[in-house]
């Protein structure tokens, strides 16, 4: 039973009680500004213990972006360059395999990699990069290529989609990054990225993986220049995908960073609006398992309250992360395992280490980078 709650929210309480669906109006009415945080937090969070109970997942992580070169100038990233300019690398096969050595080490269960679209590197030099790591580091789960990448990857090969993604499962892919999603609105797209992959290239991209028995995250960026109806139908054009064919493992809504960006005018988004993002994503997207609030862009305090406001999972341990450090983040390079479950614990949650698929990791507290997964962790979505 909720406490008291706003009048205004009468309606969609009755639905979220009842476990109906919300429609496109009812998210526009969560984003009126007199439509109180916490009344929308108690509701995300009903539904947030329906699905996930007291869970807080967390899993150990690290990032690879190999490189920062960029044929694309999204006008939110801080992270690209310019083939010649200083600021500009590319890893060798060394450096990459240096990193997989350290993951593995320090016990990590999946790698991140996402990167530029190198102006003079073809589809055969990331294709390597996820054989090369997987060769090498077999157990570690590689979560790679956003579907802007593989769209730039069906470009230079003039193959299809699905060819694309065999060739990199065959490489010893494991699953798809959520990022690139952006908003996906034409009048949104148009302003800050209108040369990538479209809203429907995205979600076709995302369609044929999940066919392939690929999983899949999914994103929206906000914060920058897009309105409330443009987030609601993003989220919208996400749930319609998922119900046709479940891929989706967790979305993750992700809060723009203006520093060092083409709009670095516009203030960074209040708490209180990562919070209401938060807690609406989980009551519109009500049939995607797990809401991550991804504590890097996040920051640590408003990623522990967000376990309140629908979220269940805060991402990872996370090392070598750039693209938010680029753009401002002030939130360290790194968390400890014991820094993340008592984060956790703090929120009145039970911390529950998982890989990338959602499975309970189990280890040895004597070999604590070794590693075997459990079964996979109870979800309600569904049932
Ligand atoms: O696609 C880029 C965003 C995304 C900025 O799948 C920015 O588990 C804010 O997708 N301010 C990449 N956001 C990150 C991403 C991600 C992160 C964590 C976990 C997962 C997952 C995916 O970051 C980009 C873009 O939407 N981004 N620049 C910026 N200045």
């Amino acid at each position: 039973m909720l406490h008291s709650i706003d009048p205004k929210l009468k309606a969609i309480r009755d639905k979220v009680e009842a476990g109906e669906r919300l429609s496109f109006d009812d998210g526009l009415l969560m984003y009126d500004p007199e439509v109180p945080v916490n009344d929308l937090g108690q509701l995300a969070n009903l539904v947030r213990e329906r699905i996930n109970g007291n869970f807080g997942y967390y899993n150990i992580n690290t990032h690879l972006n190999a490189t920062n070169i960029c044929v694309y100038r999204c006008v939110f990233c801080a992270f690209r360059s310019d083939l010649r300019s200083p600021k500009g690398y590319i890893m060798s096969d060394e450096q990459v395999l240096e990193r997989g050595r350290e993951a593995v080490e320090n016990g990590c269960t999946e790698m991140h990699i996402v990167g530029g679209l190198h102006h003079q590197r073809k589809f055969d030099w990331y294709l390597n990069l996820i054989k090369l790591l997987h060769d090498h580091f077999p157990t570690l789960h590689l979560k790679g290529w956003t579907a802007v990448e593989l769209n730039w990857f069906e470009f230079l090969t003039k193959q299809s989609t699905e060819w694309v993604l065999r060739q990199l499962l065959d490489a010893g892919l494991g699953s798809l990054p959520g990022g690139g999603a952006e908003i996906f609105h034409p009048e949104v797209r148009d302003q800050i990225c209108e040369h990538k992959a479209d809203g429907s290239n995205w979600l076709n991209i995302h369609r044929t993986a999940h066919r392939l028995g690929i999983k899949s995250n999914c994103t929206m960026l906000y914060g920058h220049v897009e309105k409330p109806l443009h987030r609601i139908d993003h989220l919208i054009r996400l749930r319609e995908l998922q119900d046709e064919t479940g891929g989706f493992q967790t979305f993750i809504p992700l809060a723009f960073h203006p520093e060092n960006t083409g709009l670095s005018h516009i203030p960074k988004p209040s708490s209180l609006m990562d919070l209401r993002t938060m807690a609406i994503s989980r009551l519109m997207l009500d049939n995607i398992p797990h809401i991550k609030a991804y504590w890097i862009m996040l920051g640590i305090g408003t990623a522990q309250t967000a376990l309140s406001y629908g979220a269940d999972d805060l991402d990872g341990t996370v090392r070598h992360e750039l693209i938010y450090h680029d753009a401002g983040a002030t939130t360290p390079e790194f968390l400890s395992v014991e820094r993340i479950e008592h984060l956790i614990r703090e929120a009145g949650r039970e911390p529950v280490e998982r890989d990338t698929l959602y499975r309970r990791v189990l280890r040895d507290p004597a070999t604590p980078s070794q590693w075997t997964v459990g079964e996979q962790v109870p979800v309600g979505v569904g049932s």
